[in-house]
C-alpha cells in the first residue's frame, strides 16, 4: 500500500504511518529506555529491531521507520554524540572555527554505520510491512554541529552562512557525501523507501533555503532514485517550499500542518505523492476532535492515488496512546 502510494498508484484506503512513531510516548519504549542509553538502543541491532516493531504491533501502522537518529551521521563524522535526559541531543565540540570543517573526514559507510545495516537486515527478517530508512538533510545536521544542541532560532548557524557561505557549503558538501553513502548502505541492507528530514528548514529565508538546503536535497534524492528507491522529502516549512521541492521531483513531499492539504495537492504534480499533515498537537485533544478532523482530512484527499496519511511533524512524547489508537483506527475503518 505504501509503495503503491509512493508511485501514485494506490487504489485502496491511504496508508498511514507517523513520524517518530517509535518513541517516548509508548510505555514499551520507556521501559526499554529505562535499561539502556539511547545510543546503546540504536547500536544494538536486536533492540533497534524490537523498538522499530513496537508501534506496528501496538497500533498496526502500514509502514515502520528504522529506529535510529539523524545525528548518528554527525557521530560518524567525528563528533561526540550524547542524548541527555530533559535536554536532548548534544554534539561536541560544536563547530566554532573553519579549521574544524576542514578537518572533517568522510568515513566509509560500512565502518561507521555497519550497526545500522545489521539492524535493517534483522528488521527485514521480522517485519511484514515496508521499512523506511532515513537521514537528516545536510542543512539540519549542519545546524546541530554548529549549535551543539537544540536551538530554536539557529542564530549561530545563520550567522555562519551569511558570513562565510563558501565555508558553509564545504560543511554541507561533506555531510551530503557521508549521508549519500549512508543512505545507499541502508538501501543495500534492505529498506524499501527513504525519508529525508529537514527539520529546521523553516528558519531559512526563501533564497537561503534554495541555496543551502534544496540543492543538497536534490543531490540526495537523485542519488537514491538512481538506485530505484522511492524518496520522501520532509521539511518543517514544506508548505512554504512545496513548489520548489516538487521541482526536484522526489517521489513524495511530506507537508507540515500549516497548509490546507487538498489545495496543496492541486499545486503539486499528480506524479508526486503527498504525505501529511494532521497537527501532532491535536493528539493531545479529545477523541471526538481527532476522529472528526481525521475524517475531514481523509474526505478532502478521497480517491487520491498518491496520498499517505501522516502527521505534519513528529508525534509528541506527551501523546496519549489512546489518541494514536483512535487515529489509526479511524483511518483503517475508512470504507
Ligand atoms: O519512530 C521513531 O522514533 C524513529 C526513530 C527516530 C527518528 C526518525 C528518532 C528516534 N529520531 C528521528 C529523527 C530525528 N532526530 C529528527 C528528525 C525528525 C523530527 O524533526 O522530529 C530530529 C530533528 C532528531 C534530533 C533529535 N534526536 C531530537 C529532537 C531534538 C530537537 O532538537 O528538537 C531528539 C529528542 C532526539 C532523541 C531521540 N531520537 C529518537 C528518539 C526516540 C529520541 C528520544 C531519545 C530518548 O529516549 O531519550
Amino acid at each position: 500500500m505504501l509503495l503503491d502510494a509512493l508511485h501514485c498508484q494506490n487504489h485502496t484506503r491511504p496508508p498511514v504511518w507517523l513520524m517518530r512513531q517509535a518513541g517516548r510516548y509508548m510505555p514499551e519504549y520507556r521501559q526499554i529506555r529505562s535499561r539502556y542509553s539511547f545510543l546503546t538502543m540504536c547500536k544494538t541491532p536486536e533492540l533497534a529491531a524490537e523498538i522499530t516493531a513496537l508501534p506496528i504491533n501496538a497500533f498496526g501502522m502500514d509502514a515502520a521507520i528504522l529506529f535510529s537518529d539523524i545525528l548518528v551521521v554527525a557521530e560518524g563524522l567525528g563528533f561526540k554524540l550524547e542524548f541527555i535526559d530533559a535536554e536532548g541531543p548534544v554534539l561536541s565540540p560544536p563547530i566554532r572555527e573553519k579549521k574544524q570543517i576542514t578537518d572533517i573526514q568522510i568515513p566509509a559507510a560500512e565502518e561507521a554505520f555497519g550497526y545500522v545495516a545489521d539492524a535493517i537486515r534483522l528488521i527485514k527478517q521480522q517485519l511484514s510491512v515496508p521499512l523506511l530508512g532515513f537521514a537528516g538533510a545536510p542543512f539540519t545536521v549542519a545546524s546541530y554541529m554548529i549549535e551543539g544542541r537544540t536551538s530554536r532560532d539557529l542564530k549561530r548557524t545563520k550567522e555562519w552562512l551569511y558570513r562565510d557561505p563558501a565555508g558553509f557549503h564545504v560543511l554541507l558538501d561533506k555531510i551530503a557525501a557521508a549521508t549519500e553513502a549512508y543512505l545507499k548502505m541502508q538501501v543495500r541492507a534492505g529498506v524499501d523507501a527513504i525519508q529525508i528530514f529537514d527539520s529546521w528548514a523553516n528558519v531559512l529565508a526563501y533564497r537561503e533555503f534554495k541555496e543551502f538546503s534544496l540543492k543538497y536535497l536534490q543531490r540526495l534524492s537523485a542519488a537514491l532514485q538512481a538506485e530505484n528507491v522511492p524518496v520522501i522529502l520532509f521539511c518543517k516549512g514544506s508548505s512554504c517550499f512545496a513548489k520548489d521541492l516538487a521541482a526536484i521531483t522526489p517521489n513524495a513531499i511530506s507537508l507540515d500542518w500549516n497548509c490546507h492539504l487538498p489545495s496543496m495537492r492541486a499545486a503539486i504534480p499528480p506524479t508526486i505523492a503527498i504525505q501529511g499533515n494532521l497537527d501532532p498537537y491535536m493528539l493531545l485533544g479529545p477523541a471526538e476532535t481527532i476522529v472528526k478532523q481525521t475524517q475531514e482530512l481523509l474526505q478532502g484527499m478521497r480517491g487520491d492515488k498518491g496520498y499517505i496519511f501522516n502527521l505534519g511533524h513528529g508525534i509528541l512524547p506527551e501523546t496519549p496512546v489512546d489518541s494514536v489508537r483512535t487515529l489509526i483506527n479511524t483511518i483503517k475503518n475508512l470504507s
